[in-house]
C-alpha cells in the first residue's frame, strides 16, 4: 500500500488510544503527540499539522460523543475528519468531453500521467486523444508517442517544433472529435518564468476544463510553494500526485490542496498505466488509518466490556478467585483469537512494556489460556471460589481430570496467585475506584493493568 509507513504509525498512534484503559486528557495528548510525529516524518507542513492537533485535543474533549458511541470511538472520527481537513475530499470528474491540460516541473510525472489518465477515460468508455506540446525536452514526442501507441490512444505531435502554442493550436483542431483531450507540457528544473509565461499562453488558447498540477509525492513540502505558482498563473483545477509508491514524504504534496483550495484529482502508484487511480478521501484515510481494522477491533473491546461477569465487589474486598479469574479468560476469549487481539493493541499498553511478541509467543499464550480453562473445568465450584483449600491431592486429581500434568495445575495456581497479588496492590495504592470502574467495564481494563503480571 502507499504511504506504508505514515500509516503504521497512524495506526499505531488509534491502536494505543484504544488500548487505553480510560479515554482522558492524558490519553489524548500522547496519542496527538504521536498523530503529530507521523505527519510531520511524513512532511505534512508544520502549521498545518499543529492546528490540527489543537483541533483535535479541543474537539475530542468538549464536543459530545455521538449517541451511543464509546470515548474511543469519538475520537477515532474526529482524527478521521481532521486528517479528511488536511487532504480534501478529492475532486469529482465528470464523465463527459472536455479539454485537460497538465502542468508541473521537470520529471514530476506529466507524461507518464497523461497516458495514464487517458487509458482512464479509455476504461470509462470514452475517446481520448493526446497532444504533445512538450518541445523543450528532447525526446519529448517520442516519450508520449511510444506510451500512446501502446495504449492504442491517438496522438498528436510535431517532432521538432519549437512554438509549444502553435501546436496545441493545430493539435486541438486535428482531435477535434475527440472526447477527452489531454495537453502534455513541458517542465522546468524549477519554477522559470519561461515556463510559467507559456503555461499561461497554452491556457489561454487551450481553454481546457480541467487544468491538473502534477506533482511528484517525493517533493515533499515544496509543494505548498509549486502549487501557489501554478495556481497564481492558470487556476489549478485538481493535483495528480505522483509516484505515492515511492516515498514517506508524500504528505508534503498531499496536504497541498490546502495551500490553493483545488483537490485532489488522482494519485500515481507506479510506472505501469494501470498504477493509477482516483483520489478517494475517505477511502485513502480509512485505508491510511487502517479504519476496517480499528472497527473490529472496537467492536471486540466494546463486546467484552459488555459481557465479562466478574464479581467485582468481592475483588474490591481482595478476594480473587479462580471463578473471577475464568470470568477474565472469557473475556479476552470472546474478543477473538488471542494472537490477533494482541497484535491489533501497542503491547506498551498491555503492561508488556513494549516488549515485543513473536507469533510464537502469541501462540503460546493463546495456548495456555486455552489450557488453563480446561483445567479449571475439571475443578469443583469449591476450589474455584477458595484456590487455598487445592491440596496435593486434589492437584493430582485436577490433573487426571484434564489430561494435564501437575505442574501444569501448579503454573495455574501461581499466575492466579500473581494476578490476586496485582489487584491487591492496585487495590491498596488507592487505584480502587478506578479499578471498579474498568472492571465493571471487563476485561480490556483488566487486562491493562494485569497483563505485566501474566506469566509470559
Ligand atoms: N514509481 C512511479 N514512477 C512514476 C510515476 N509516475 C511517473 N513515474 C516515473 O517518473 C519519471 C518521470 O516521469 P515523466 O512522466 O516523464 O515526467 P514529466 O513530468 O513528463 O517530465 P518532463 O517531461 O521532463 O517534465 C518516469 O521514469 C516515470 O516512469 C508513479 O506514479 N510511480
Ligand atoms: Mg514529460
Amino acid at each position: 500500500m502507499v504511504m506504508d509507513k505514515l500509516g503504521d504509525s497512524l495506526q499505531g498512534a488509534l491502536r494505543k488510544l484504544i488500548g487505553a484503559n480510560r479515554i482522558d486528557e492524558n490519553v489524548v495528548n500522547e496519542v496527538v503527540k504521536d498523530i503529530q510525529r507521523a505527519l510531520l516524518t511524513s512532511d505534512v507542513n508544520v502549521k498545518l499539522v499543529m492546528d490540527m492537533s489543537k483541533r483535535i485535543k479541543e474537539r475530542s474533549l468538549k464536543e459530545e460523543p455521538q449517541k451511543g458511541a464509546d470515548p474511543r470511538e469519538h475520537v477515532v472520527r474526529i482524527v478521521y475528519q481532521e486528517m479528511i481537513g488536511i487532504m480534501g475530499k478529492g475532486a469529482t470528474i465528470d464523465l463527459k468531453p472536455q479539454t485537460i491540460m497538465m502542468v508541473g516541473l521537470q520529471g514530476s510525472g506529466k507524461t507518464t500521467s497523461v497516458s495514464k489518465l487517458a487509458r482512464w477515460f479509455q476504461k470509462k468508455g470514452l475517446k481520448p486523444a493526446v497532444i504533445g506540446a512538450d518541445n523543450f525536452r528532447p525526446g519529448a514526442y517520442q516519450q508520449l508517442k511510444i506510451l500512446c501507441d501502446k495504449l492504442n490512444v491517438h496522438f498528436y505531435g510535431e517532432e521538432g517544433e519549437t512554438d509549444a502554442v502553435g501546436i496545441v493550436k493545430r493539435g486541438l483542431k486535428e482531435i477535434e472529435k475527440y472526447d477527452i483531450k489531454i495537453i502534455d507540457t513541458a517542465g522546468r528544473h524549477a519554477l522559470e518564468a519561461d515556463l510559467i509565461a507559456e503555461m499561461e499562453a497554452i491556457n489561454a488558447i487551450a481553454n481546457p476544463d480541467q487544468k491538473f498540477l502534477v506533482l511528484d509525492a517525493a517533493i515533499g513540502q515544496q509543494a505548498g510553494v509549486q502549487a501557489k505558482a501554478f495556481n497564481d498563473a492558470v487556476g489549478i483545477t485538481g493535483i495528480i500526485i505522483t509516484k505515492l509508491d515511492g516515498t514517506a514524504k508524500g504528505g508534503g504534496a498531499l496536504s497541498a490542496v490546502s495551500e490553493i483550495n483545488a483537490p485532489i484529482a488522482f494519485i500515481g502508484t507506479g510506472e505501469t498505466p494501470d498504477d493509477f487511480e482516483r483520489f478517494d478521501a475517505d477511502r485513502f484515510i480509512s485505508r491510511l488509518l487502517g479504519m476496517g481494522d480499528l472497527q473490529s477491533l472496537l467492536e471486540k473491546v466494546q463486546e467484552s466490556m459488555k459481557e465479562s461477569d466478574l464479581n467485582v465487589e468481592n475483588i474490591m474486598k481482595g478476594r480473587f478467585t479462580l471463578n473471577d479469574m475464568y470470568a477474565q479468560l472469557e473475556a479476552m476469549n470472546k474478543m477473538g483469537p488471542l494472537k490477533q487481539v494482541m497484535k491489533m493493541l501497542p503491547l506498551g499498553s498491555m503492561g508488556l512494556g513494549g516488549a515485543k511478541l513473536s507469533d510464537k509467543d502469541l501462540d503460546e499464550t493463546g495456548q495456555k489460556m486455552k489450557v488453563y480453562k480446561v483445567i479449571m473445568d475439571s475443578m469443583t465450584e469449591g476450589e474455584l471460589n477458595d484456590p487455598k483449600i487445592i491440596s496435593a491431592a486434589r492437584i493430582k486429581r485436577i490433573a487426571m481430570g484434564s489430561g494435564r500434568s501437575p505442574d501444569d495445575i501448579r503454573e495455574l495456581l501461581k499466575y492466579h496467585k500473581n494476578m490476586q497479588n496485582a489487584f491487591k496492590n492496585f487495590a491498596g495504592k488507592g487505584g480502587g475506584r478506578s479499578m471498579q470502574k474498568m472492571m465493571k467495564k471487563g476485561g480490556m481494563g483488566g487486562m491493562g493493568d494485569l497483563g505485566g503480571n501474566m506469566p509470559f
